[in-house]
């Protein structure tokens, strides 16, 4: 004990002693407040380092300071505004289960989700532990317990310190890499990176981030707005007389269909159709199906395809739209604009935590009235898998909530069964059902959640005709995006039944299915080439909301004056004619190599690429400068997020209010 005092009594034992206790108030958050779902040893093992690297690098810096007058109270001064960061943290997580972003804390996100008023109802008897070490450290300085160290040390053992500090951090930061690649490059989700990297790191890491957003929001201007404006109308695709309207007034449900590529659709593995429901509604009469249809995103993935079909503009080249610019940006979304046009109630079901991809925060601002993520569900024990509660138990546990919705009602649910790792416990796998074998693991369970997804898919639209929902109805099928990443190349080969595959096969890979089912339809299967983009004008004529004013970068998949040309996130692109994927030109019809382009070819292909690189450096400008702000739509009001809240305690008592 005498030694121990003795030790706090030197510079670096009172460093230690700092360091140290910061190390456990972090730790109690993690354990107590915050939620952070770490699961296996390495995660845990990332958890209780995650905060060392940075307080050492911190605190560390006290050791600059020479004169003991300045040493200890900079190393105070330190610990306080981190232990400021961390509580303000910990209450602000009790209100809206996230961290504050730099955004939030300066008040520049236009809707002030600062602490309010209620944060004295936010504190905790336990609080006391996040204050506790700071006054009895003080009060033991005061009474001369705890004695100043006159000696410095020297400018060598401080730059050790921060030496050490930064190989802890670097260790750190690869071993979560390791664990979850790309964490830092598609910030999935702000629990991620505190629970990967720290408090302190996720706050310098925003830091930098919001800088940079905020100096492309500056220097973006009006007149750049009517550069796009005159893009957009000139790129204006007249909807099809014969469709325009026919879904007026109905319910909109859609149905995102996780990882679901358009190769499974009348695919048979062992005799066995993967997904005999889908199929059935692919070749349904009630259903308009596109078979050159392709997902679009980037590295934001599910997010991305929800923007696409969201907004009509596309994702960011690198990250997640939602993730880095969703929570500020203005939208002219489909859930506001069915609102204000038609009088739409609109809800997300989803089962995963409402934090993923930045969800909670975009909806809000994209005009959702409704989100039920997965605390509104039972998702606990074999519930649920990787990403939250399993497909079939969605579709079944929301069913209370949709039935209380106001009609005519814009949904949209989001499934997660079939997501990588493609894990599926055995009580939900079909004893009738065999995966094939094609030497890959990942992609022969991949057939196996797919055909559990087809399933559940099935078992909601038997509850929608029961209910009487499907008349009333128009339902909108697609897959989001690739579930065999072009990684698989010996997988893909055996899936399409050739030895090898070219950049041909893997542009066509990146098929999706999309399906608008609706009783009494004159459907078929169409085959104009379009994309995740083209999503919202098409619904938007077929409810008979005209889009014309709107800047959207789709063309509505029904009119029949689109260009069919799909740009693809990274630059490349499918079109009617020719397709270029990894910097390789084909025929698109034949799959052949473009090996000598004539003169006239070259044209047209240059054509197609300047379409393609103006439409997404365009998109990029309306997302990066957030332009939509400027844009003064007629009869649309821009979209006031506090106006929302989404809370599973009160939702579904609220929802009954309103049907009274
Ligand atoms: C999680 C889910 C998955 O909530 O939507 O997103 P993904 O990994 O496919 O982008
Ligand atoms: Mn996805």
């Amino acid at each position: 004990m005498k030694r121990l005092g003795k030790f706090v009594n030197t510079r670096i034992g009172f460093f230690a002693l700092l360091v140290v206790l910061f190390w456990a108030k972090t730790l109690f958050a993690y354990f107590t407040d915050f939620k952070l779902g770490a699961e296996g040893i390495v995660q845990y093992a990332i958890l209780l380092v995650n905060p060392l690297g940075t307080t050492l690098l911190l605190f560390g810096l006290a050791f600059y300071f020479k004169r003991s007058r300045f040493f200890y109270p900079v190393l105070m001064g330190i610990d306080v505004l981190n232990t400021v960061l961390l509580y303000l943290n910990v209450i602000y997580y009790r209100e809206f289960t996230d961290f504050m972003t730099i955004a939030t804390m300066t008040g520049y996100s236009k809707v002030n989700q600062g602490l309010s008023g209620s944060s004295i109802a936010l504190t905790n008897l336990h609080d006391v532990f996040y204050w506790l070490d700071i006054v009895v450290i003080l009060v033991l300085m005061l009474f001369r317990k705890i004695k100043f160290d006159p000696r410095a040390v020297s400018h060598r053992v401080a730059f050790a310190f921060t030496s050490v500090a930064l190989v802890v951090f670097g260790v750190n930061l690869a071993v979560a890499e390791m664990d979850r690649p790309q964490l830092l490059g598609r910030t999935f989700d702000r629990t991620y990176i505190v629970k990967y990297l720290g408090l302190d790191t996720f706050t310098a890491y925003d830091l930098v981030k919001t800088e940079h957003v905020n100096d492309m929001r500056k220097s973006a201007t009006k007149s750049e707005l009517e550069k796009v404006k005159k893009f957009t109308d000139s790129h204006y695709a007249s909807p099809n007389v014969k469709m325009y309207g026919i879904a007026k007034g109905r319910n909109v449900i859609v149905i995102h269909l996780e990882s679901f590529q358009q190769f499974l659709i009348n695919l048979k593995v062992n005799g066995q159709e993967v997904t005999p429901f889908l199929n059935s509604l692919y070749k349904s009469k009630e259903t308009y199906a596109f078979d050159n249809f392709f997902h679009q995103v980037g590295q934001g993935k599910t997010s991305d395809a929800e923007n696409l079909l969201e907004t009509s503009t596309f994702g960011l080249s690198q990250g997640s739209l939602f993730a880095t610019l969703g929570s500020d940006n203005t939208f002219e979304a489909a859930p506001a604009i069915l609102n204000q046009r038609a009088g739409y109630t609109s809800a997300v079901f989803h089962g995963n935590i409402a934090s993923f991809w930045n969800r909670n925060n975009v909806y809000k601002n994209m005009g959702y009235q409704y989100f039920f993520d997965a605390s509104y569900y039972d998702t606990s024990g074999d519930k649920s898998t990787g990403y939250g509660l399993k497909d079939k138990l969605l579709f079944k546990d929301s069913i209370k909530y949709l039935e209380n919705l106001q009609q005519p009602f814009y949904v949209k649910y989001i499934t997660v069964t079939n997501h990588f790792p493609f894990d599926l416990d055995s009580e939900d796998t079909d004893p009738n059902f065999t995966a094939p074998d094609t030497g890959s693991t990942t992609v022969d369970n991949y057939f196996v959640t797919a055909h559990y997804l087809d399933q559940a898919v099935k078992e909601f639209f038997t509850y929608l005709d029961k209910s009487g929902l499907a008349k009333k109805s128009i339902i909108v099928l697609y897959g989001d995006h690739y579930g065999i990443s072009d990684n698989h190349k010996a997988a893909i080969a055996k899936i399409l039944g050739k030895k090898s595959v070219t950049n041909y096969d893997l542009a066509m890979f990146q098929k999706v299915p999309f399906m608008i089912n609706m009783e009494g339809l004159k459907g078929g299967i169409d085959h104009t080439y379009g994309g995740e983009i083209d999503v919202l004008p098409t619904i938007e004529d077929l409810l008979g909301i005209s889009s014309d004013k709107y800047i959207q970068f789709g063309q509505d998949l029904l009119s029949t004056k689109r260009n069919q040309i799909v740009p693809f996130r990274d630059g490349d692109w499918v079109s009617k004619t020719y397709t270029k994927y990894g910097g390789d030109y084909y025929y698109t019809a034949t799959g052949k190599p473009i090996t000598k382009m004539t003169t006239s070819q070259k044209k047209q292909i240059d054509k197609i690429q300047k379409y393609v690189t103006t439409d997404l450096a365009l998109s990029d400008k309306v997302i990066n400068g957030d332009l939509l702000r400027f844009y003064k739509l007629p009869g649309f009001t821009k979209v006031n997020k506090s106006s929302y809240t989404y809370n599973a305690q009160k939702s579904l008592a609220n929802l009954k209010k309103v049907q009274q």
